[in-house]
Protein backbone atom coordinates (compact mmCIF):
# COMPACT_ATOMS: atom_id res chain seq x y z
CA UNK A 1 0.00 0.00 0.00
CA UNK A 2 1.34 3.32 -0.58
CA UNK A 3 2.20 5.79 1.79
CA UNK A 4 -0.20 8.94 1.65
CA UNK A 5 -2.54 7.25 -0.80
CA UNK A 6 -6.00 8.77 -1.57
CA UNK A 7 -8.99 7.26 0.58
CA UNK A 8 -10.56 7.15 -2.71
CA UNK A 9 -7.71 5.03 -3.92
CA UNK A 10 -7.67 2.92 -1.11
CA UNK A 11 -11.51 2.21 -2.50
CA UNK A 12 -10.75 1.54 -6.00
CA UNK A 13 -8.16 -0.90 -5.16
CA UNK A 14 -10.11 -2.52 -2.65
CA UNK A 15 -13.26 -2.87 -5.40
CA UNK A 16 -10.81 -3.78 -8.14
CA UNK A 17 -9.20 -7.06 -5.42
CA UNK A 18 -13.06 -8.00 -5.22
CA UNK A 19 -13.89 -7.51 -9.00
CA UNK A 20 -15.43 -10.50 -10.83
CA UNK A 21 -15.94 -9.30 -13.96
CA UNK A 22 -13.84 -7.76 -16.72
CA UNK A 23 -15.92 -4.49 -16.77
CA UNK A 24 -15.68 -4.14 -12.61
CA UNK A 25 -11.89 -4.69 -13.34
CA UNK A 26 -11.67 -2.03 -15.57
CA UNK A 27 -13.46 0.78 -14.01
CA UNK A 28 -11.87 -0.11 -10.60
CA UNK A 29 -8.39 0.38 -12.45
CA UNK A 30 -9.58 3.04 -14.56
CA UNK A 31 -10.28 5.01 -10.44
CA UNK A 32 -6.95 4.03 -9.59
CA UNK A 33 -5.63 5.58 -11.97
CA UNK A 34 -7.32 8.44 -11.29
CA UNK A 35 -6.52 8.52 -7.48
CA UNK A 36 -2.87 7.68 -7.81
CA UNK A 37 -0.67 9.15 -5.59
CA UNK A 38 1.84 11.64 -7.56
CA UNK A 39 4.72 11.61 -5.37
CA UNK A 40 8.16 10.10 -6.52
CA UNK A 41 7.87 7.05 -4.50
CA UNK A 42 4.87 6.24 -5.93
CA UNK A 43 6.33 5.74 -9.33
CA UNK A 44 6.42 2.00 -9.53
CA UNK A 45 3.28 1.85 -8.25
CA UNK A 46 1.94 4.22 -11.23
CA UNK A 47 3.67 2.06 -14.06
CA UNK A 48 2.67 -1.64 -12.51
CA UNK A 49 -0.88 -0.08 -12.98
CA UNK A 50 -0.71 1.61 -16.37
CA UNK A 51 0.60 -1.75 -17.22
CA UNK A 52 -2.08 -3.79 -15.68
CA UNK A 53 -4.68 -1.83 -17.29
CA UNK A 54 -3.17 -2.02 -20.67
CA UNK A 55 -2.57 -5.77 -20.39
CA UNK A 56 -6.46 -5.96 -18.94
CA UNK A 57 -7.63 -4.08 -22.28
CA UNK A 58 -5.65 -6.43 -24.67
CA UNK A 59 -6.99 -9.76 -23.10
CA UNK A 60 -10.41 -7.91 -23.18
CA UNK A 61 -10.01 -7.46 -27.21
CA UNK A 62 -8.57 -10.52 -27.61
CA UNK A 63 -11.09 -12.68 -26.09
CA UNK A 64 -14.13 -10.31 -27.95
CA UNK A 65 -12.63 -11.04 -30.97
CA UNK A 66 -12.29 -14.53 -30.54
CA UNK A 67 -15.59 -14.38 -29.80
CA UNK A 68 -16.79 -12.53 -32.77
CA UNK A 69 -18.90 -10.18 -31.19
CA UNK A 70 -17.23 -7.45 -32.75
CA UNK A 71 -18.62 -6.33 -35.62
CA UNK A 72 -22.33 -7.69 -35.57
CA UNK A 73 -24.42 -4.88 -34.69
CA UNK A 74 -28.19 -6.43 -34.69
CA UNK A 75 -30.54 -5.08 -37.19
CA UNK A 76 -34.08 -5.13 -36.91
CA UNK A 77 -34.84 -7.92 -38.54
CA UNK A 78 -32.04 -10.75 -38.04
CA UNK A 79 -31.69 -14.62 -38.79
CA UNK A 80 -28.49 -16.72 -38.11
CA UNK A 81 -27.55 -19.72 -40.34
CA UNK A 82 -26.47 -22.61 -37.88
CA UNK A 83 -25.48 -26.09 -38.57
CA UNK A 84 -22.55 -29.02 -38.63
CA UNK A 85 -19.10 -27.80 -40.82
CA UNK A 86 -20.06 -28.31 -44.89
CA UNK A 87 -24.23 -28.54 -44.20
CA UNK A 88 -23.76 -25.69 -45.92
CA UNK A 89 -24.37 -22.44 -44.75
CA UNK A 90 -22.20 -20.23 -46.16
CA UNK A 91 -23.64 -21.34 -49.91
CA UNK A 92 -27.13 -20.55 -48.16
CA UNK A 93 -25.95 -17.11 -47.46
CA UNK A 94 -24.29 -16.43 -51.00
CA UNK A 95 -27.43 -17.33 -52.18
CA UNK A 96 -29.90 -15.23 -50.25
CA UNK A 97 -27.87 -11.93 -49.76
CA UNK A 98 -24.82 -9.76 -51.58
CA UNK A 99 -22.05 -11.28 -49.59
CA UNK A 100 -19.55 -13.22 -51.01
CA UNK A 101 -18.17 -15.50 -48.41
CA UNK A 102 -15.26 -18.31 -48.35
CA UNK A 103 -16.82 -21.38 -49.40
CA UNK A 104 -14.91 -24.81 -49.45
CA UNK A 105 -15.19 -28.30 -48.90
CA UNK A 106 -12.47 -29.04 -46.46
CA UNK A 107 -14.50 -28.03 -43.24
CA UNK A 108 -14.16 -25.87 -41.07
CA UNK A 109 -14.06 -22.76 -43.51
CA UNK A 110 -15.94 -19.89 -41.78
CA UNK A 111 -14.04 -18.74 -38.67
CA UNK A 112 -16.19 -15.60 -37.78
CA UNK A 113 -19.21 -14.39 -38.44
CA UNK A 114 -20.58 -13.60 -41.91
CA UNK A 115 -23.12 -10.73 -42.49
CA UNK A 116 -24.91 -10.48 -45.44
CA UNK A 117 -28.35 -8.65 -46.09
CA UNK A 118 -31.26 -9.88 -47.59
CA UNK A 119 -33.79 -7.79 -49.57
CA UNK A 120 -37.05 -9.17 -50.08
CA UNK A 121 -40.73 -7.36 -50.60
CA UNK A 122 -38.70 -4.51 -49.95
CA UNK A 123 -37.65 -4.88 -46.72
CA UNK A 124 -34.09 -5.20 -45.36
CA UNK A 125 -33.41 -8.78 -43.60
CA UNK A 126 -29.59 -8.84 -41.80
CA UNK A 127 -28.41 -12.64 -41.97
CA UNK A 128 -25.68 -13.84 -40.20
CA UNK A 129 -23.45 -16.71 -41.15
CA UNK A 130 -21.68 -18.12 -38.55
CA UNK A 131 -18.51 -20.81 -37.65
CA UNK A 132 -19.99 -24.49 -37.66
CA UNK A 133 -20.98 -25.28 -33.67
CA UNK A 134 -17.59 -27.42 -32.84
CA UNK A 135 -15.86 -24.69 -34.12
CA UNK A 136 -13.69 -22.62 -31.92
CA UNK A 137 -15.03 -19.72 -32.59
CA UNK A 138 -18.51 -20.53 -32.53
CA UNK A 139 -20.16 -17.82 -30.56
CA UNK A 140 -23.33 -18.22 -28.92
CA UNK A 141 -24.33 -14.67 -28.08
CA UNK A 142 -25.76 -13.82 -31.79
CA UNK A 143 -27.53 -16.77 -31.18
CA UNK A 144 -28.97 -15.78 -27.90
CA UNK A 145 -30.09 -12.20 -28.93
CA UNK A 146 -31.63 -13.03 -32.38
CA UNK A 147 -34.95 -13.53 -34.17
CA UNK A 148 -35.19 -16.81 -36.04
CA UNK A 149 -32.29 -19.47 -36.84
CA UNK A 150 -31.82 -21.46 -39.68
CA UNK A 151 -30.61 -24.42 -38.82
CA UNK A 152 -28.79 -26.02 -42.17
CA UNK A 153 -28.43 -29.56 -42.07
CA UNK A 154 -27.47 -32.53 -44.84
CA UNK A 155 -29.08 -35.43 -42.65
CA UNK A 156 -32.49 -35.45 -40.37
CA UNK A 157 -30.63 -37.25 -37.82
CA UNK A 158 -28.84 -33.97 -37.07
CA UNK A 159 -31.76 -31.87 -36.43
CA UNK A 160 -32.61 -33.08 -32.54
CA UNK A 161 -29.12 -32.64 -31.12
CA UNK A 162 -28.88 -29.16 -32.84
CA UNK A 163 -32.40 -28.19 -31.30
CA UNK A 164 -31.57 -29.39 -28.48
CA UNK A 165 -28.59 -27.59 -27.83
CA UNK A 166 -30.09 -23.82 -28.61
CA UNK A 167 -31.10 -22.08 -25.65
CA UNK A 168 -32.56 -19.56 -27.34
CA UNK A 169 -36.08 -20.39 -26.87
CA UNK A 170 -38.04 -17.71 -28.06
CA UNK A 171 -36.07 -17.67 -31.40
CA UNK A 172 -38.03 -18.81 -34.32
CA UNK A 173 -36.53 -22.03 -36.06
CA UNK A 174 -36.39 -22.89 -39.53
CA UNK A 175 -34.64 -26.54 -40.90
CA UNK A 176 -33.10 -26.13 -43.75
CA UNK A 177 -32.25 -29.16 -45.42
CA UNK A 178 -29.81 -28.65 -47.90
CA UNK A 179 -27.80 -29.97 -50.84
CA UNK A 180 -31.04 -31.86 -51.90
CA UNK A 181 -30.24 -31.65 -55.65
CA UNK A 182 -28.25 -34.92 -53.87
CA UNK A 183 -31.54 -36.95 -53.86
CA UNK A 184 -33.91 -38.13 -56.25
CA UNK A 185 -37.71 -37.25 -56.42
CA UNK A 186 -38.67 -40.28 -54.62
CA UNK A 187 -35.74 -39.94 -51.36
CA UNK A 188 -36.71 -35.91 -51.61
CA UNK A 189 -40.48 -36.60 -50.93
CA UNK A 190 -39.90 -38.89 -47.88
CA UNK A 191 -37.60 -36.40 -46.38
CA UNK A 192 -40.24 -34.16 -47.06
CA UNK A 193 -43.26 -36.32 -45.49
CA UNK A 194 -40.66 -36.89 -42.23
CA UNK A 195 -40.42 -33.35 -41.76
CA UNK A 196 -43.96 -32.43 -41.82
CA UNK A 197 -44.73 -35.16 -39.74
CA UNK A 198 -42.48 -33.66 -37.03
CA UNK A 199 -44.31 -30.41 -37.55
CA UNK A 200 -41.52 -28.25 -38.65
CA UNK A 201 -41.01 -25.49 -40.49
CA UNK A 202 -38.53 -26.54 -43.50
CA UNK A 203 -37.54 -26.25 -46.53
CA UNK A 204 -35.37 -28.55 -49.03
CA UNK A 205 -32.93 -26.57 -50.79
CA UNK A 206 -29.73 -26.67 -53.18
CA UNK A 207 -27.70 -23.53 -54.11
CA UNK A 208 -26.44 -25.60 -56.70
CA UNK A 209 -29.61 -25.69 -58.75
CA UNK A 210 -31.49 -22.78 -56.73
CA UNK A 211 -34.39 -25.16 -55.31
CA UNK A 212 -35.81 -23.97 -52.38
CA UNK A 213 -34.54 -20.64 -52.32
CA UNK A 214 -37.75 -18.49 -53.05
CA UNK A 215 -39.57 -20.40 -50.55
CA UNK A 216 -37.17 -20.05 -48.14
CA UNK A 217 -36.69 -15.91 -48.55
CA UNK A 218 -40.66 -16.11 -47.61
CA UNK A 219 -40.24 -18.31 -45.10
CA UNK A 220 -38.15 -16.29 -42.88
CA UNK A 221 -39.41 -12.79 -44.09
CA UNK A 222 -42.42 -14.62 -42.40
CA UNK A 223 -40.92 -15.36 -39.13
CA UNK A 224 -40.84 -11.91 -38.05
CA UNK A 225 -43.31 -10.59 -35.90
CA UNK A 226 -43.93 -7.08 -37.78
CA UNK A 227 -45.91 -4.79 -40.37
CA UNK A 228 -44.56 -2.80 -42.70
CA UNK A 229 -46.27 0.56 -43.49
CA UNK A 230 -45.60 2.56 -46.19
CA UNK A 231 -45.51 6.62 -46.07
CA UNK A 232 -46.06 8.29 -49.46
CA UNK A 233 -44.91 11.95 -50.04
CA UNK A 234 -47.76 14.59 -51.01
CA UNK A 235 -48.86 14.54 -53.75
CA UNK A 236 -46.50 11.87 -55.35
CA UNK A 237 -48.00 8.89 -56.22
CA UNK A 238 -45.26 6.03 -55.47
CA UNK A 239 -44.43 5.08 -51.75
CA UNK A 240 -41.60 4.75 -50.13
CA UNK A 241 -39.94 1.92 -48.52
CA UNK A 242 -41.93 0.51 -45.66
CA UNK A 243 -41.20 1.31 -42.25
CA UNK A 244 -40.93 -1.75 -40.18
CA UNK A 245 -42.88 -1.91 -37.00
CA UNK A 246 -44.45 -4.23 -34.62
CA UNK A 247 -47.99 -5.11 -34.75
CA UNK A 248 -50.24 -2.99 -32.89
CA UNK A 249 -47.92 0.34 -33.38
CA UNK A 250 -49.69 3.53 -34.32
CA UNK A 251 -49.39 5.93 -36.75
CA UNK A 252 -47.00 8.22 -34.16
CA UNK A 253 -44.76 5.59 -34.08
CA UNK A 254 -44.58 5.45 -37.92
CA UNK A 255 -44.62 9.29 -37.67
CA UNK A 256 -41.82 9.27 -35.17
CA UNK A 257 -39.34 6.25 -37.06
CA UNK A 258 -39.63 8.52 -40.63
CA UNK A 259 -39.92 12.10 -39.00
CA UNK A 260 -36.93 11.52 -36.03
CA UNK A 261 -38.70 14.07 -33.43
CA UNK A 262 -40.66 15.87 -35.70
CA UNK A 263 -44.02 13.83 -35.32
CA UNK A 264 -45.16 16.74 -33.03
CA UNK A 265 -45.34 18.79 -36.55
CA UNK A 266 -48.17 15.87 -37.89
CA UNK A 267 -51.67 17.18 -38.30
CA UNK A 268 -53.01 14.75 -39.59
CA UNK A 269 -52.78 11.75 -41.70
CA UNK A 270 -54.46 10.23 -45.21
CA UNK A 271 -54.15 7.11 -44.78
CA UNK A 272 -55.36 3.94 -47.69
CA UNK A 273 -55.20 0.33 -46.67
CA UNK A 274 -56.02 -2.97 -44.88
CA UNK A 275 -56.94 -0.27 -41.53
CA UNK A 276 -58.70 2.12 -42.74
CA UNK A 277 -62.36 2.38 -43.76
CA UNK A 278 -62.15 3.86 -47.19
CA UNK A 279 -59.10 5.22 -49.44
CA UNK A 280 -57.87 8.32 -48.28
CA UNK A 281 -59.34 8.27 -44.55
CA UNK A 282 -58.40 11.64 -42.39
CA UNK A 283 -56.99 10.01 -39.13
CA UNK A 284 -55.04 11.20 -36.25
CA UNK A 285 -51.56 10.19 -34.80
CA UNK A 286 -53.72 7.36 -32.09
CA UNK A 287 -54.79 5.58 -35.02
CA UNK A 288 -53.50 1.82 -35.12
CA UNK A 289 -52.28 0.86 -38.73
CA UNK A 290 -52.04 -2.44 -40.04
CA UNK A 291 -49.75 -4.34 -42.23
CA UNK A 292 -49.37 -2.68 -46.18
CA UNK A 293 -51.33 0.51 -45.41
CA UNK A 294 -49.79 3.53 -46.95
CA UNK A 295 -49.98 6.59 -45.13
CA UNK A 296 -49.52 10.27 -45.97
CA UNK A 297 -48.94 12.94 -43.43
CA UNK A 298 -49.65 16.53 -43.44
CA UNK A 299 -47.75 18.93 -41.18
CA UNK A 300 -49.02 22.08 -42.68
N1 LIG B 1 -24.27 -30.69 -53.91
C1 LIG B 1 -24.35 -29.57 -53.17
N2 LIG B 1 -23.23 -29.09 -52.56
C2 LIG B 1 -23.36 -27.97 -51.83
C3 LIG B 1 -24.59 -27.28 -51.68
N3 LIG B 1 -24.40 -26.21 -50.87
C4 LIG B 1 -23.09 -26.22 -50.53
N4 LIG B 1 -22.44 -27.28 -51.11
C5 LIG B 1 -21.01 -27.63 -50.99
O1 LIG B 1 -20.75 -28.02 -49.65
C6 LIG B 1 -19.44 -27.60 -49.25
C7 LIG B 1 -19.50 -26.76 -47.99
O2 LIG B 1 -20.18 -25.55 -48.25
P1 LIG B 1 -20.06 -24.28 -47.29
O3 LIG B 1 -21.11 -23.32 -47.72
O4 LIG B 1 -18.65 -23.80 -47.22
O5 LIG B 1 -20.48 -24.96 -45.89
P2 LIG B 1 -20.48 -24.32 -44.42
O6 LIG B 1 -21.63 -24.92 -43.71
O7 LIG B 1 -20.44 -22.84 -44.51
O8 LIG B 1 -19.11 -24.87 -43.83
P3 LIG B 1 -18.29 -24.29 -42.55
O9 LIG B 1 -17.96 -22.87 -42.82
O10 LIG B 1 -17.12 -25.17 -42.44
O11 LIG B 1 -19.21 -24.46 -41.39
C8 LIG B 1 -18.87 -26.85 -50.46
O12 LIG B 1 -18.06 -27.71 -51.19
C9 LIG B 1 -20.10 -26.45 -51.25
O13 LIG B 1 -19.84 -26.29 -52.63
C10 LIG B 1 -25.74 -27.81 -52.36
O14 LIG B 1 -26.86 -27.31 -52.29
N5 LIG B 1 -25.54 -28.95 -53.07
MG1 LIG C 1 -19.07 -21.54 -43.83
Amino acid sequence: MPINAHPDYLNAEKRFQNASTDDEKIKALEEMIKYLPSHKGAENLRKNIRNRYKRLKQDIAKKSKKSGKKGVKKEQMQAVLLGLTNSGKSSILKSLTNSNPKIASYGFTTSEPIIGTLTYQECNIQIVDLPPIASENFDKGILNNTDTILIVIEKIDEIKPILESITNKDAKKIIIFNKIDLFNEETKRKISETLKSKKYNFTLTSTITNEGIEDLKGKILNSFDFIRVYTKHQGKKKPNIPVILPPGSSLKEVAEKILHGFSKKVKYAKITGPSSKFKNQKVGLKHIVKDKDIVEFATE
